[in-house]
């Protein structure tokens, strides 16, 4: 049986302060502007919240470019705003767990405006500094042929010194030496500064990228292959964390969760296994990145709903024995959740509240995205003057200026792919600005203009609301603890609609004390006909989404689901 701990058995809720609530008058969202809404976030029952990066910062990548980790974005507000937030999350009984970005900061930190001045400057070593090579015609190259996430390549040349800089994200992210043990010590006093004032955990962004693997030229491939086979995952990446959680995390009762792109089946258990003292899960990419075709993300294809199931699967299995998953079907850099893998047209309440459903019945921590509790869907601007991302913007340069792809087939991509999808302004009425600002402010990024329809307001006080069956949900997961701990047993992974799993109250073939649970989920436009397992019964109706629901206790081997539709019961046998 697994260890029991709160942060298995917790809800998280993310919120993206740029686009969350604005208070000050800006356009931007602000930490006043997310202490308004406390109770909203109280009422759907999590347990804690994740604050997408708050710290100082020139914005370029919308705060995970960190210009100062001590000091809280003027546009956002003032530590005393910040202490007040935290303090209003711990009167609820919630946490608060910091997004901390360490694999790089902004080229406007200190750090790296010393480290850029001379090459016998004390902070030169906090980055990654190397002279170009020359090519055979005589010309500087980089030092090696790396390209970056965001378009180009992950070096830039930097003329005060002649020497360049590594930047995995944008030009104005610099690389962080991890090798430097000054820096490794920089980064520990951070995470002290934070968790002395009482925050509990951390989100780590790209924790798998820190220890670099050596500066040799890679193969041409696609790039999540260059990610999972030269970025991610380097020689000292188990050691750092281990020094990190030694010296500083471990003394308190605190929550981690790494994000890692390129961490594979193989490398996962090893970054979050009880024995290790690394990190309390990760996020992985499996589902995240499988609708990217050849030419990447903004090459978008179909989801394949059989490989769906299986990452869920491999992931549960590869956890098992001593590891633990989050589960999350978005966040501020993937699509909206209903318009990816649910549909946002005519079944949007009934595939949004399954995916709700889907969210609380597997094993592992659910992460819910600001919005998701309402069904926001995806936004379709015309012109990419509409879009603020710097992985869009740059692409868009890259791809259409530069390479000639037709600007349309781009924006097509982009609607389907691109992160702003999920960050234009929380939905919270269907006034002017929908309630995000005041109505003479221009907010920072357009609304979505289904906001008149999909809301909070709306949504609210009606038991029949996606928010209401969010509510339900987390709940009815909180009251079932067999949906936390108990295995997964999927049987259906070659069905083209159905994704029907058993959540067994035995661990090894003995009771475990929790009780039998078999979710019913028909990911599809059309009923499905489900076939039980012959050696269950189920025996009680415990929960559905639609109100028309196939209730009806069934001791026959099959029943139909409708379109959509959501079913938990309760049942006998193993
Ligand atoms: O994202 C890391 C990451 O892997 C992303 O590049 C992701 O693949 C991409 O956004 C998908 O389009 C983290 C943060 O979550 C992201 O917001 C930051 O831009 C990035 O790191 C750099 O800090």
């Amino acid at each position: 049986m697994m260890n029991q701990t709160w942060w298995k058995e917790a809800v998280v809720y993310q919120i993206y302060p740029r686009s969350f609530q604005d208070t000050s008058g800006n356009g931007v969202g602000d930490l006043r502007g997310i202490i308004e809404r406390l109770d909203h976030v109280k009422a759907l029952g999590v347990d804690v919240i994740w604050l997408s990066p708050v710290y100082e910062s020139p914005n370029d990548d919308n705060g995970y470019d960190i210009a100062d980790y001590r000091a809280i974005m003027a546009e956002f507000g003032t530590m005393a705003d910040f202490d007040e937030l935290l303090n209003g999350i711990h009167t609820r009984g919630m946490k608060l767990i910091m997004d901390l970005v360490a694999n790089h900061t902004s080229d406007e930190h200190a750090w790296f405006e010393e480290s850029r001045a001379s090459k016998d400057n004390d902070k030169r070593d906090y980055y990654i500094w190397k002279p170009g090579v020359e090519g055979p015609d005589g010309v500087m190259r980089p030092p090696t042929n790396w390209g970056s996430f965001f378009s180009g390549p992950a070096w830039e040349f930097d003329a005060a010194t002649g020497e360049y800089y590594l930047h995995l994200f944008t030009r104005k992210q610099p690389d962080l030496n991890w090798e430097n043990p000054a820096v490794r010590k920089e980064i520990a006093d951070v995470v002290e500064f934070w968790l002395e004032k009482g925050v509990d955990g951390f989100r780590m962004d790209v924790i798998s990228l820190i220890s670099k693997r050596g500066y040799t030229d890679t193969p041409h491939e696609q790039f999540n292959d260059t990610i999972a086979n030269v970025y991610a995952n380097g020689p000292r990446v188990h050691e750092f964390l281990q020094e990190l959680y030694k010296n500083v995390i471990s003394k308190y009762d605190v929550m981690t969760v790494g994000e890692g792109p390129g961490i594979d089946l193989n490398e996962g258990p090893s970054y979050v296994h009880e024995d290790r003292g690394e990190l309390n899960m990760i996020f992985h990419f499996g589902h995240m990145f499988m609708d990217q075709g050849p030419g990447g993300k903004f090459d978008p294809v179909p989801i394949d709903f059989r490989r769906f199931k299986e990452v869920f699967v491999e992931w549960d299995q590869a956890m098992a024995d001593g590891g633990w998953n989050s589960v999350f079907l978005c966040n501020h850099d993937f699509p909206r959740a209903v318009s990816r893998f649910g549909n946002d047209g005519p079944y949007w309440k009934e595939s949004a509240t399954l995916l709700a459903t889907l969210l609380m019945t597997m094993r592992g921590t659910p992460y819910v995205y600001q919005g998701e509790e309402i069904g926001m869907t995806n936004v379709a601007f015309d012109a990419i003057d509409d879009y603020r991302d710097v992985e869009t913007l740059n692409a868009y340069n890259e791809q259409v200026l530069e390479g000639g792809r037709d600007a349309g087939d781009f924006i097509r991509a982009v609607h389907i792919m691109g992160r702003d999808n999920v960050r234009t302004p929380m939905q919270w009425d269907d006034s002017a600005r929908a309630g995000f600002c005041a109505e003479d402010v221009e907010p920072w990024i357009d609304l979505n203009p289904n906001y008149d329809r999909i809301n909070v307001a709306a949504q609210m006080d009606d038991p029949e609301s996606i928010f209401a069956y969010y509510k339900k949900a987390i709940a009815f997961r909180k009251a079932h603890k067999g949906l936390v701990y108990n295995d997964v047993d999927v049987w259906t992974l070659e069905d083209e609609q159905l994704f029907c799993f058993l959540r067994p109250g035995t661990t090894n073939g003995a009771k475990n004390g929790f009780d039998s649970y078999a979710v019913l989920l028909n990911m599809s436009d059309e009923p499905a006909e489900v076939l039980l397992p012959g050696r269950i019964i189920l025996s009680e109706h415990l929960f559905s989404n639609l109100s028309n629901q196939s209730t009806k206790p069934t001791t026959t081997s099959s029943m139909t689901l409708m379109s959509w539709e959501a079913s938990i019961w309760k049942y006998h046998g193993n």
